[in-house]
């Protein structure tokens, strides 16, 4: 079993990019499966249909390079290089999760690979990344963070008061919008008077990018252009990804609001299937899936048969003890 900082080299690679797609989206198959036959209690946001952004994202960032993330954080983790055994291990309460199990679906966090904690409070990753750019700042080092967010956050105070403070201390941040047309289960033209998000950097002087967020290649080359003008000293970029979740907002939402034929509409661009195309990997793609799901089968196993915390365990990691 490879390490996480590993599994992030292998997106170097594109097989390792096509198979970490398709390990997101079978291992969120697996995640929905387990919470609905009641193995996992709580509730759980899946990312499936927005694994390019995900892994576009990893591929074009250092493992040193710090990303805060949503709720719907599964996949940044995995792309990140998280294995899916730590990452079902905390979603499932279990002692081998990346938190020993006291963390839970919405809060994954591996310092290792550069994931500051994932957060259940929407907008509340952006100032925190807008922190550790300037810790990278202020120690002169050349370290860019990320923040990764959606739509519907880009109408909180935090998002605005952060991308303002960002552009006056020109930050080395990027602000990452994964634009999947809805909060909860409310349309975006309900909540927000703009369709382009891109469009609200311009109030802070911020240069931004709608990007087409169901293209891998195409995240990878805008967050590497975002990302060498910060290691520059150029400052933040706010790039707007254009996607769509294929699932509900949560467990046990199935869409009902969603317009007939706009999944299928979707479906017919679908990440994994145009990253085959485009990397010639068409043919190999049933032999990555079948070696992807061998893997995920035999974490399922692993985390299952894995023992759930010490009650202790609540009380570790609450003041820090020197
Ligand atoms: C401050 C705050 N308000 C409300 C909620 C409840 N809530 C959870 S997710 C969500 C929708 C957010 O939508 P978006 O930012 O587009 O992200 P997505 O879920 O689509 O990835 C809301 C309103 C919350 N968690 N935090
Ligand atoms: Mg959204």
């Amino acid at each position: 079993m490879s390490t996480n900082l590993e599994r992030r080299q292998q997106l170097s690679d594109p097989v390792g990019r096509l198979a970490r797609m398709i390990e997101i989206r079978e291992f969120e198959g697996r995640v929905k499966a387990l919470f609905l036959e009641g193995t996992v209690s709580g509730t759980t946001h899946l990312c499936e249909g927005q694994e390019a952004v995900a892994v576009g994202l990893a591929a074009a960032l250092r493992p040193t390079d710090p990303v805060t993330c949503t709720y719907r954080g599964h996949g940044v983790a995995l792309a990140l290089g998280c294995t899916p055994t730590a990452v079902l291990g905390e979603i499932m309460g279990r002692s081998v999760g990346l938190l020993g199990g006291v963390g839970g679906s919405m809060h994954l966090c591996d310092p290792d690979v550069g994931l500051l904690p994932t957060f259940a409070i929407v907008g509340a990753g952006i100032p925190v990344a807008a922190g550790a750019a300037l810790t990278a700042q202020v120690r002169d080092r050349d370290d860019v963070a990320v923040a990764v967010f959606g739509d519907g956050a880009t109408n909180i105070g935090a998002f605005h008061e952060t991308l303002n403070l960002a552009a006056v201390w020109r930050l080395p941040v990027l602000f990452v919008i994964e634009n999947n047309l809805y909060g909860e289960y409310t349309p975006l033209p309900r909540t927000t008077p703009i369709s382009d998000l891109a469009d609200r950097a311009a109030s802070y002087a911020i240069p931004a990018e709608i990007v087409d967020g169901q293209s891998l290649d195409e995240v990878s080359a805008a967050v590497s252009r975002a990302v060498a003008r910060a290691r520059d000293g150029g400052g933040p970029t706010l790039l707007e990804m254009k996607t769509y979740r294929y699932s509900g907002h949560s467990r046990t939402d199935t869409g009902p609001y969603r317009p007939d034929g706009e999944l299928e509409a979707w479906s017919k661009r679908d990440p994994i299937t145009l990253y085959a195309e485009s990397a010639g990997l068409l043919r190999e793609l049933d032999a990555i899936r079948a070696d992807v799901i061998a893997q995920l089968d035999a974490a399922v196993a692993e985390v299952k048969a894995a023992p759930a915390p010490p009650i202790e365990a609540m009380f570790r990691n609450v003041v820090a003890e020197s």
